[in-house]
């Protein structure tokens, strides 16, 4: 028998999975909000948190809490939308667990198991201990058959000297064929000691696996948003990365920036989602940015909006890491509908949709940043001066 409180919980729980979403009244042309996050810890199923057993658990306490789910890769895959989240626990770890719905922004259900990950490098080195944490999972489909999953694998510094607090931050690959069975690949290697927010990019370029990647000389301090390619990626290894999306000095991206989500595909050209950093009094605030690469030359920007494309609003801000927006996946169905999945507060994940054609409207369309106060009253005077023509003329009409 079950524990009545439990059996509660079981009902209490499908209300709350079933519960259908609808769009918030927010408005900008370029994406939809949706009222409800599609993943919450309440999403988290109970076995994975209570010990069924009425003996062993006659209160019906939580034994392994869940403290939140976010960060989430993405993949659309014949009508099904697919997430790998970052669960993270009430101990701090966080795992990865695959959550399957046939709708982009509802129903959204956690499989049995987390995911398996194998393990790698069990044995110290003299710079990095062994793996501690894994988090950001970008789930590539690629055009050599796998599905690849980049994510940040995360260790304890150990050279001696270090801080309790100084840790190595490395791109750990896998791949899989069904999201079940997955097999782990070497860390990815760079010039640069770490790497965070590392993305594969879903075609070969030139032959080569080609990587939007982040290097850092420590584990916070960044380099910008980087490209470079392998030929082998069992022996995953970049020897040059070139600069595409730097860092910038009073812009969104002054402190930190990195990918996001895999690149999507348009036929004006790749459809990058990244997210930029700059600090506050407050603290850090990440929002997202967007911008386009060439179709054959994926490194070269094409078009590069200013501003955040979209930045933590409302109750989005409030949480355990107040003032962030990220996001590490998007799905894209065949009927062009983009599923861009945020997470906001390092808490809870969110949707914002919308479709392949507006999302080229907004990174073609979108003025770049103008970069100082005076252009960029400049920039907006020039549209004020059109747009009181545009209305005289109306009004003149009427
Ligand atoms: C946290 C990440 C964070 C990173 C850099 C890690 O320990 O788990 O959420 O992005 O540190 O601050
Ligand atoms: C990081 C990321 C995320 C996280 C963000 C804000 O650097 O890799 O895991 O959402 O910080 O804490």
């Amino acid at each position: 028998m079950l524990h009545p409180k439990i059996q509660q919980l079981l009902v209490e729980q499908e209300y709350y999975l079933t519960r259908p979403n609808r769009p918030t009244s927010f408005y900008n042309g370029i994406y939809t909000r949706w009222s409800h996050p599609v993943l919450t810890r309440r999403h988290a199923p109970l076995i994975w948190k209570y010990d069924f057993d009425m003996a062993a658990n006659p209160n019906a306490q939580e034994r392994l809490g869940i403290n939140a789910v976010f960060n989430s890769g993405a993949l659309y895959k014949d009508g099904h939308y697919y997430l790998v989240a970052r669960v993270e626990s009430n101990d701090r770890k966080s795992f990865f667990a695959v959550a399957e719905s046939a709708s982009p922004v509802q129903g959204f259900r956690f499989w049995n198991y987390p995911v398996a990950l194998p393990d790698v490098n069990t044995d110290a080195d003299t710079v990095c201990c062994p793996e501690t944490n894994v988090y950001d999972m970008r789930l590539t489909a690629h055009e050599d058959g796998w599905i690849y999953g980049i994510f940040c694998s995360e260790s304890k510094a150990c050279s001696p000297g270090v801080s309790l607090s100084d840790a190595c931050a490395a791109a750990g690959i896998v791949r899989t064929k069904d999201l079940r069975i997955w097999e782990r690949l070497p860390n990815l290697k760079t010039v640069s000691p770490q790497q965070r927010n590392v993305v594969l990019h879903p075609e070969f370029v030139d032959g080569e696996y080609a990587f939007f990647t982040r290097p850092q000389n420590g584990f916070i301090d960044a380099g910008g948003l980087c490209y470079g390619s392998c030929a082998d990626i069992t022996k995953p290894e970049i020897t040059e990365e070139k600069l595409v999306s730097p860092r910038c000095y009073h812009t969104i991206t002054e402190s930190k920036n990195g990918a996001g989500a895999v690149p999507i595909k348009t036929d004006r050209g790749w459809i990058h989602i990244a997210h930029g950093v700059r600090n506050t009094a407050a603290g850090l605030r990440y929002v997202l940015y967007a911008f386009a690469t060439d179709l054959r030359e994926p490194w070269r920007v094409i078009a590069k909006p200013g501003g955040f494309f979209l930045a933590p609003y409302g109750r989005e801000r409030v949480g355990d890491v107040s003032n962030v927006a990220f996001c590490n996946g998007a799905a894209v169905n065949e009927r062009g509908e983009v599923a861009i999945y945020y997470a906001s507060a390092d808490t809870r994940l969110h949707v914002a949709t919308t479709t392949l054609d507006l999302l080229v409207d907004y990174v073609f369309n979108t003025p770049p940043d103008a970069l100082r106060s005076t252009d960029c009253v400049k920039q907006r005077n020039e549209m004020i001066a059109e747009n009181l023509t545009i209305l005289s003329r109306e009004n003149a009409a009427q």
